[in-house]
């Protein structure tokens, strides 16, 4: 995984167990070729880091934080309290409640901080990335190009799931 020096995405989430899925975000920055960190900033186990890391994030020149939790999931909401870089927030699969805690402890930010928010788990975390490439292709031409291409190969690849059908 390429971890950037002048990163325009920051990915991180609450803990390293929430790698496996948060992974699938970065594999899609990688395939873009989108300079990306990749960090463990736990809301309630670190919240001074936490806190440094938004405050320093627009800065630094993060364009978007992809903020990935699981449980008490309080990390994108209170990144996007302090700091102004969009905040895409995963809801990662928890073990006793599924995501579903995870996911409503993202998505009901009270009116005036927003954290735009994913499907749980895997496909939430490809999606929260795909979703920074549309955000930065706005401004570039060439990532507007890799992201058509992109769905191009994604419909070759449904229109070829028929010839396996019995
Ligand atoms: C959250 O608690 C993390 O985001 C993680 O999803 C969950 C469990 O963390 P670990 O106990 O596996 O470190 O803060």
């Amino acid at each position: 995984m390429q971890q950037s020096a002048s990163p325009l995405v920051g990915v991180v989430m609450g803990s390293s167990s929430d790698w496996e899925t948060m992974k699938h975000a970065a594999d899609i920055l990688s395939e873009f070729g989108i300079a990306f960190e990749a960090k463990v900033v736990s809301a309630h186990r670190m919240p001074d880091e936490m806190f440094r890391y938004a405050e320093a994030a627009e800065g630094r020149g993060l364009r978007a934080i992809i903020a990935g939790a699981g449980g008490a999931a309080h990390l994108p909401g209170m990144l996007a309290a302090k700091t102004p870089v969009p905040v895409l927030g995963v809801p990662v699969a928890s073990r006793h409640l599924q995501g579903v805690d995870s996911l409503h402890s993202i998505v009901q930010m009270p009116k005036g901080i927003p954290v735009a928010t994913f499907a749980i788990g895997t496909a939430g975390a490809g999606n929260a990335a795909l979703f920074a490439v549309a955000m930065l292709a706005a401004h570039d031409e060439g990532l507007r190009a890799k992201l058509a291409a992109y769905r191009v190969r994604q419909t070759e690849h449904a229109n070829g799931m028929s010839k396996d059908l019995v």
